[in-house]
């Protein structure tokens, strides 16, 4: 049966504050503060424990290899050779974003009944740029089956693609043909504008979606400026629901105006922004919640603790639990260490719908597996890693065994042979 599966991204040991990302305010607020990887990792997998035991079905994706000496290669260096800067980008943790892997187009909504998806080429951000080799490897084994999948490579720079983060699908139910919505951006004050026009029209067409149930919408320039650097960052959706900021579209009439005219059971829960600034959605990650349906066939919201600490969030999100609106359930988390990089409960994971039984195993959570790896990462990761430490050989070493153990826990050994 066609569900949604969550896979997040485990947080890898190498997780750290190196301030990489221009147009995301809590990475350039933390720069240089000293990271809690093994902490990062444990509240990772506690949301996925959490969510599991909502009866929600949960995966994985692993962190990749880091520091990343085959992108070093080919760059001429290596780690004892390289500058600090392309250090720190070899070294980034950020593939536990998982919602920037890349998009997913279940089955309903393509011309071969296939999920199609596109591995994020992240062209933008330097340090991020590097991830789709291993992110390819990793869904090329989780998605092999090629009767239910097809796993494309990404699209060519410099069409910039960040993946699911700028994709959001409506539907009457996961498994009923649904709108998919590509938001790009293209200008963003002094911040870039990662997802481009021509890269989300190539996905579309990759994907082979109707024409006449795929949108394409402009992100509003004010919402890049004040730090939405993806648009899961001021909208979400869940099936019939669309939960957006006011200002997140440029042109917000038009695409209501669209969407409704698409699927008419539409329901469009918009914040104001008299109620919640741009600037309070962006440091609570009002928006960059997990929208889901539980069994119940009810609504919830999984947040991040921020959410419940920012006044006016609170107030609005009591004010429509209490009220008659379709989110039904509040579910706060405990992010920080993910959250202080501009991750909230959103970024961490990749929707997929698809049949669990059509996906490698491997990938998929038990409650026994995460103990397992709650019980490695408690051994193996740094406990606290400053930005000095990046320097240390000594570490690189360990960052390399701890996430080779971790492969060898999960069965996925090949991950670890050859450089990506
Ligand atoms: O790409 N942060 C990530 C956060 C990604 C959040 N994802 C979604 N909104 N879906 C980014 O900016 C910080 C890395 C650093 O500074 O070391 C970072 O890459």
């Amino acid at each position: 049966m066609l569900t949604e599966i969550n896979f997040d991204g485990i947080v890898g040991p190498s997780h750290n504050y190196a301030g990489l990302s221009l147009g995301n305010l809590a990475s350039a607020k933390n720069a240089g503060k000293v990271a809690r990887p093994r902490a990062a990792a444990l509240q990772g997998l506690a949301k996925m424990r959490a969510n599991l035991e909502r009866g929600l079905a949960q995966g994985f994706f692993l962190p990749q290899r880091r520091p990343d000496e085959g992108w070093l290669r080919q760059l001429g260096t290596d780690m004892a050779a390289a500058s600090a800067p392309l250090r720190a980008n070899a070294l980034s943790a950020s593939s536990m974003w998982a919602a920037n892997a890349a998009t997913v187009s279940p089955g309903p909504d393509t011309a071969d009944g296939r999920c199609h998806l596109t591995v994020a080429n992240l062209v933008t951000m330097p340090h991020r740029s590097h991830e789709w080799r291993e992110t390819l490897a990793q869904l090329q084994i989780a998605f092999a089956n090629e009767a239910h999948f097809a796993v494309h490579p990404p699209v060519p720079a410099p069409f910039g693609d960040e993946g699911a983060a700028n994709h959001m699908r409506l539907c009457a139910g996961h498994d009923r043909p649904g709108i998919e919505v590509f938001v790009y951006g293209e200008s963003g004050g002094p911040f870039p504008a990662r997802q481009h026009r021509e890269a989300s029209a190539a996905v579309a067409r990759l994907h082979a979606l109707a024409p006449e149930r795929t949108v394409l919408a402009l992100q509003s320039e004010a919402a890049i400026a004040a730090g939405a650097f993806h648009n899961d960052v001021v909208a979400v959706a869940n099936e019939r629901v669309l939960f957006t900021h006011e200002q997140a579209f440029a042109d917000r009439e038009g695409l209501y105006t669209e969407l409704r005219g698409k699927l008419p059971e539409i329901e469009i829960v918009e914040v104001p922004a008299s109620a919640v600034s741009l600037a309070d959605a962006i440091s609570s990650y009002l928006f960059n919640a997990q929208l889901v349906t539980l069994p119940s066939d009810e609504m919830a919201l999984v947040l991040p603790g921020e959410a419940r600490e920012t006044p006016a969030v609170w107030q609005w999100l009591e004010a429509h639990v209490a009220g008659n609106g379709p989110i039904r359930h509040l579910f706060v988390h405990d992010l920080r260490e993910s959250m202080a990089n501009g991750g909230g409960p959103a970024c961490l994971r990749l929707r997929v719908v698809a049949d669990p039984a059509t996906v490698d195993p491997r990938f998929i959570a038990t409650p026994e597996k995460l103990s397992a790896i709650e019980a490695l990462v408690a051994r193996l990761w740094p406990e606290q890693l400053a930005v000095e430490d990046l320097a240390s050989p000594a570490l690189w070493h360990e960052l390399v065994a701890a996430r080779a153990a971790l492969c060898r826990e999960l069965g996925l050994e090949e991950l670890d042979r050859g450089a990506f």
